[in-house]
C-alpha cells in the first residue's frame, strides 16, 4: 500500500485534516485494514473488505444501516463518504471504509486480568440489552449458514475426501477427533432456541477498550446479523479464559482460567437474566462449541490449500486448527463448572 493510493481513497471522504503516515494492522485474518493518522484530529481506521469472503458487502452496511435507523448505536462512527455512503467503491469491486478512530483505545489478544474479564462481560452484554427485541425479518443474512456446525463438517468432509491416502494418515488423529466431538454439539442445532440479533464475531481481540482499560464496544462489524446468543457468548469466552492466542503452537500452554469465567459472567448478569432457560443451558457447551468450529474451519482451510484465512506461513492453519480444537476439549471437561457459574 503506497500514501499515493491512500490519498486518493481518502479523498473521497470527508474527512479533517490530511495523511501524515499509516500503519497496517495485520491482527484480522480477512480484511486489510490500516491506521491512518492526518495532522487533525480524530484518526481515522480504513478497511478494505474482501470480497471474496464478503460477496456482498453492500449488506454489511444494508444491516447497519438498519440498527442506525432505530437509533440504536453500535459505538463504532463510519465516516460518510463524498457520496453520501458509508464506503466507497474503486475499481468497482473493491469496497473500502473509513471509521473514527477511537483516541487512545486499545484491543487485547490475549490476557489474564480479570477486570477486562468484567468489562467483557459488560460490553457484550450491553450489545444483546441493546438489541434485545429488535425485529429480524430485514436483517440480511451476510455470510449463509456462517455459525452451522453441520455445514462446517460438510465443507470439511468434501475437502477430506480431495486428500489421496498417504495424506489422510497425516491427519488421522486430527479427523478422528472431529468426528467423535461433533456430535456433542448436535444439541444446538436440534433446539429450538431464540434468534438474536448477533455479532458474531466477538472474540477479545474484537472489544474495544479505552485507555484505562475501560471496555467501550464491539468493533469489525461485519458479521452482525440474526444469530445465537450461544455464537458469541462462546467466541468471547473461548478467547477470555485461555492465556494464550490460538496462533499458540505450544499446546501446554492452551488453559481454562476459572477466575476470568467467574469475572466475565459478573459482567454478562445482565444478558444473562434476560435470556431464556434453554438458551443459558447450552451456554457452557458454546464455549466448546465455537473453537470447535474455527478449528474446523482453520483445518478445512489448510486441507484446500490457505484460500480463505490470510496466513504468514503454510501451516499457520494447520497450527490454529490444533489449538483450537485442544481448548475445546478443555472447555468441555469444564462444562460442569461453567453451569455450577451460571447457576449461582
Ligand atoms: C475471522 O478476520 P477476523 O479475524 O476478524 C473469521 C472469524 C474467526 C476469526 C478467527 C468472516 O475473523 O469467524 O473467528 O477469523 N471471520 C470470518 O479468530 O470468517
Ligand atoms: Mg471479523
Amino acid at each position: 500500500m503506497d500514501k499515493h493510493l491512500l490519498n486518493k481513497i481518502l479523498s473521497n471522504f470527508e474527512i479533517t485534516g490530511s495523511l501524515t503516515s499509516f500503519k497496517k494492522i495485520s491482527s484480522g485474518y480477512i480484511n486489510d485494514t490500516f491506521k491512518i493518522f492526518t495532522d487533525g484530529y480524530p484518526r481515522y481506521i480504513l478497511q478494505k473488505i474482501n470480497s471474496k469472503v464478503f460477496k456482498k458487502p453492500k449488506d454489511i452496511f444494508y444491516n447497519i444501516d438498519l440498527i442506525q435507523k432505530k437509533s440504536m448505536n453500535i459505538g463504532i462512527r463510519l465516516v460518510d463518504s463524498k457520496f453520501n455512503k458509508p464506503y466507497i467503491v474503486i475499481n468497482d469491486s473493491e469496497f473500502w471504509r473509513l471509521m473514527d478512530y477511537e483516541d487512545g483505545s486499545q484491543t487485547f489478544n490475549n490476557t489474564t486480568d480479570p477486570e477486562i474479564a468484567l468489562e467483557c462481560g459488560k460490553v457484550l452484554s450491553n450489545f444483546h440489552i441493546t438489541f434485545e427485541n429488535t425485529d429480524l425479518s430485514k436483517f440480511k443474512y451476510i455470510l449463509k449458514d456462517f455459525h452451522s456446525l453441520p455445514s462446517r463438517i460438510q465443507q470439511f468432509n468434501d475437502a477430506c475426501k480431495k486428500l489421496n491416502k498417504e495424506k489422510i494418515k497425516d491427519f488421522s488423529d486430527l479427523i478422528n477427533t472431529i468426528n467423535t466431538f461433533s456430535e456433542k454439539f448436535q444439541i444446538v442445532y436440534s433446539s429450538k432456541l431464540n434468534k438474536r440479533l448477533c455479532h458474531n464475531d466477538s472474540k477479545l481481540n474484537n472489544i474495544l477498550f479505552d485507555k484505562n482499560k475501560k471496555g467501550l464496544y464491539l468493533i469489525d462489524i461485519d458479521t452482525i446479523m440474526p444469530g445465537l446468543i450461544l455464537y458469541d457468548f462462546g467466541d468471547t469466552v473461548r478467547t477470555l479464559v485461555n492465556p494464550t492466542s490460538e496462533e499458540e503452537r505450544d499446546l501446554k500452554k492452551i488453559k481454562f482460567n476459572k477466575k476470568m469465567f467467574v469475572s466475565f459472567i459478573t459482567g454478562f448478569k445482565p444478558t444473562l437474566l434476560n435470556i431464556e432457560q434453554n438458551e443459558r443451558d447450552l451456554l457452557p457447551l458454546s464455549v466448546a462449541l465455537m473453537p470447535f468450529m474455527h478449528g474446523v474451519r482453520a483445518l478445512t482451510d489448510h486441507l484446500n490449500g490457505n484460500k480463505y484465512f490470510k496466513v504468514s506461513y503454510p501451516d499457520q492453519n494447520l497450527v490454529r486448527a490444533k489449538n483450537l480444537i485442544k481448548f475445546a476439549q478443555i472447555a468441555l471437561n469444564n462444562e460442569k463448572y461453567m453451569k455450577k457459574i451460571i447457576n449461582s
